[in-house]
């Protein structure tokens, strides 16, 4: 058996990419560090990697994390700047026996030392997003947070061995130095390759006080399926912050286990996800909750599929 599953359309094209990997027996940290270099590379997806949506200061700031479930290396990058493919270099940090995580300037010049890639990551439509919304914020005092989506990716190979990555340019316009979730093990992704993975996406504030992916693995390692575990997980979750906060952030879930079942969860209406598996070609789902708490799939159609890439790539105009 294989697998691989990601966080929103967005991952189509990677994912794409690297089931080859898998299908002729290639390692899961292969797919998954292939995978979303993919996404990171793709200029048109505003919130990973080249083209990601700048902090309040106009700057690109980057964080991604890199965890092998069976060996049990971790590595992260936060808030690192004019790097190309920060999954890379969490992988490359998820080999020492310390210093897994670093952030800023202490990240940077790690993978300089390591030759990795240097781009300017702020790209002249992202230049745009930023000035439109800060039009925006004058006009109509909207959230700086509106507008997010982060990639994150958990593979089965042959082997038996699970990995799990993240990368995301974090929330638009957010304070420089802020992490969310993404970078957090446990949090943004959690997996051991002798139960199974999950990865989060949405307000990491809200998503890192549920621990949320670590949750998911645990409620598979008590017997629930995937898809179980993901609507318990987030809907514990959201109960509990509306409860005591009055209202919850986005937070939405997918996760697969060590046999290549899989599940995704959200308390959203435009969350969608993509996976592949022995017996199913790369395929993207929308996920709508009912209210009883469970999620319907729907399979997206060819129409929704098409109007996802034109809204990303249209042509942009600045706001007077
Ligand atoms: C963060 N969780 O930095 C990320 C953002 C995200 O979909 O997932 N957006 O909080």
């Amino acid at each position: 058996m294989w697998g691989m599953i990601a966080t929103w359309r967005m991952a189509l094209e990677g994912i794409q990419k690297v089931t080859p990997i898998l299908s002729q027996e290639g390692i899961a940290g292969d797919a998954i560090e292939g995978a979303i270099k993919e996404v990171e590379d793709f200029p048109y997806f505003k919130s990973v990697g080249y083209g990601g949506l700048p902090n309040e200061k106009m700057e690109v700031e980057l964080d991604a994390a890199y965890l092998d479930g069976s060996r049990f290396d971790f590595g992260a990058v936060c808030a690192i700047k004019n790097f190309a493919n920060p999954i890379s270099i969490a992988r490359e940090l998820s080999h020492y026996k310390v210093n897994n995580v670093l952030v800023g300037q202490g990240a940077q010049e790690f993978a300089r030392s390591r030759h990795f890639e240097e781009k300017e990551m702020l790209t002249d439509r992202a230049k745009i997003h930023y000035h439109n919304r800060l039009k925006d914020l004058e006009q109509e005092q909207l959230s700086p947070y509106a507008g997010h989506d982060t990639v994150g990716m958990v593979a089965l190979d042959t082997h038996g061995d699970m990995v799990a990555g993240t990368s995301t340019s974090g929330l638009f316009m957010k304070k420089p130095g802020r992490v969310g979730d993404s970078a957090f093990i446990g949090s943004g992704l959690y997996v051991d390759s002798t139960i199974g993975g999950a990865t989060a996406t949405g307000l990491g504030e809200d998503l890192m006080k549920g621990v949320i992916s670590y949750e998911i693995v645990r409620l598979m390692k008590e017997g629930l399926s995937p898809q179980k575990a993901c609507e318990k997980a987030v809907k514990e979750l959201d109960d509990r912050l509306k409860r005591t906060r009055g209202e919850a952030g986005d937070i939405s879930v997918v996760a697969m286990n060590r046999n290549g079942d899989f599940g995704a969860a959200t308390n959203i209406d435009n969350f969608s996800f993509v996976v592949a598996t022995k017996s199913l070609a790369p395929t993207v789902f929308r996920v709508h909750p009912q209210p009883d708490g469970t999620m319907s799939h729907e399979l997206a159609s060819k129409e929704w599929l098409e109007s996802y890439l034109e809204e990303r790539m249209k042509p942009l105009e600045v706001k007077e």
